[in-house]
């Protein structure tokens, strides 16, 4: 496209064909968005966000799970502002280090609890939560090696799980639509089924009979692959770009006693679970289990700036560091040091506001009883919360949990109803999910249930004009 007019002030047709012409979107068809254009996103404050048309949208999905603080946070801008003016990058290679890096490292080993004496007292820095997992796959390996186990390679993980798109990321993730592009998983990863209670459950199975079941596919697996070889299981607290999978109280006992049975590490993927999310900085917590390496990512800078990490147990840190000598592995970015002062500022804003404890006791307990009165309308077969993430899911038949076909997309067809009404609801399939900033008053709460009840309406009367309802 021809360089526009005034490049100061351009137009939303103007910046849309811009877009189109030159910036490859994150898992987007570019056909399909270039024949509409892509929405601009321009400001946003607090829980809303603005496009460039001036409609005013309320965010329930925090960005993309990151914006736990809300927007608007000055304290952040001017951690940066400061931290860029003082000292905008250094390395931490050459042995080196910055005072934010280190501040921040002691900030996240004092915020993560130790369970049975079991410490995290180290960080590893990265930009992201796939490289932190890309991370996690080298430390992993390092960690047998240094054991003299160099056959124990192989990391189960689950389908319908997310850990990020780079290869190991991918990889790791259980999306078949991922693996399907760029032949994956890569070697010596494999998956195991989802603890999804309300597809999975056989007729009359409690979800406590349900939880240990699903965590003994584990066991299952350990012993087909060969448990001297298994390395790790990988698994999110909750399954959030799953469609917000929320595992039954039994599931994380049990499978907290497989892995210790085998000594297999544990790796806790909370890149969305962490930092208050479900009312805990860290959601270990919440379910009493314990890992040795928890991937984060996203709110731990509320996603004003990329950071991400693994927290590293005292197991794996006492091989890597007494027996490991160098290790081969840092990103460019690990412990950058604006980074790392905007996520200080970003911890103490959740700190002051008691952001964690604010869910656990308040907002979280609102939200789930606001979330049971959604499960009487027509469309939605059940709906649950943990913390402040909730789904729901959509059915044709709520007796006999019958689906949509797919080909018609329910999901899409409510999301394009949120979105028209000014509301940002993730559709996952068929099931419709939230995770809103950690700031919202049960006023804000009231708004964006009477928001999602209206889109269910409308998708509802769509479903009936369409003869599917
Ligand atoms: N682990 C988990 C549990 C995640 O949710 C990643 C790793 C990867 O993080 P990065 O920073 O590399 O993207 C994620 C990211 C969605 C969606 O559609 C979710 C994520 C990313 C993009 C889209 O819900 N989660």
């Amino acid at each position: 496209m021809n360089a526009p007019t005034d490049p100061k002030h351009l137009s939303t047709a103007e910046l849309q064909a811009l877009d189109s012409a030159h910036f490859i979107h994150p898992f987007t068809d570019h056909q399909g968005l270039a024949a509409k254009g892509a929405r601009v996103i321009t400001h946003a404050e607090d829980i809303y966000v603005w496009d460039s048309e001036g409609k005013k949208i309320l965010d329930a999905m925090s960005g993309l799970w990151c914006v736990n603080a809300g927007y608007g946070r000055k304290a952040l801008a001017d951690a940066a502002y400061q931290q860029m003016m003082k000292l905008p990058f250094y390395n931490s290679f050459f042995q080196t280090t910055n005072e934010p890096a280190v501040r921040l490292a002691s900030k996240l080993a004092s915020l993560a609890p130790s369970v049975d004496g079991r410490k995290f007292e180290h960080v590893f820095f990265s930009s992201s939560g796939s490289e932190s997992n890309d991370t996690n796959v080298r430390m992993v390996r390092r960690y047998w090696d240094l054991l003299g186990q160099p056959q124990r390679k192989v990391i189960i993980s689950r389908h319908n799980a997310y850990h990020g798109s780079t290869m190991a990321g991918a990889s790791l993730g259980g999306m078949s639509g991922m693996h399907a592009q760029g032949d994956l998983p890569i070697p010596n990863i494999v998956h195991i089924e989802q603890p999804y209670y309300y597809e999975k459950a056989q007729p009359g199975e409690t979800p406590e009979a349900f939880g240990v079941r699903a965590a003994r596919w584990l066991e299952e697996e350990i012993l087909a692959v060969g448990p001297e070889k298994v390395a790790a299981f990988i698994a999110e607290p909750v399954q959030g770009a799953g469609g917000v999978i929320i595992p039954p109280a039994t599931y994380w006992p049990e499978i907290q006693r497989i892995v210790d049975k085998y000594g297999i590490l544990l790796i806790s993927d909370e890149v969305i679970c962490a930092f208050g999310r479900l009312g805990h900085w860290f959601a270990y917590e919440k379910f009493g289990y314990k890992p040795d390496l928890i991937t984060f990512a996203k709110a731990v800078t509320s996603g004003y700036i990329p950071l991400g990490g693994v927290m590293v147990g005292d197991r794996v840190a006492q091989v890597l560091i007494e027996k490991g000598g160098e290790f081969n592995h840092g990103y460019t970015y690990s412990g950058h040091p604006v980074a790392c002062a905007v996520a200080l500022a970003n911890l103490e804003v959740m700190e002051q506001e008691n952001l964690p404890g604010r869910v656990r006791d308040d907002i979280g307990p609102y939200l789930a009883q606001r979330f049971a009165e959604i499960k009487e309308h027509p469309l939605v077969g059940d709906a649950e919360t943990c913390g402040f993430v909730a789904g729901l899911v959509l059915v044709k038949d709520k007796a006999t949990r019958q689906h949509f076909p797919e080909e018609l997309a329910v999901g899409m067809i409510c999301r394009g109803h949120c979105f028209g009404n000014g509301l940002i609801m993730r559709a996952v399939g068929d099931r419709m999910i939230i995770a809103p900033p950690l700031t919202m008053t049960h006023a804000q709460i009231d708004e964006m249930m009477g928001l999602i009840r209206q889109a269910l309406d409308l998708t509802l009367a769509d479903l009936k004009r369409l003869g599917h309802c």
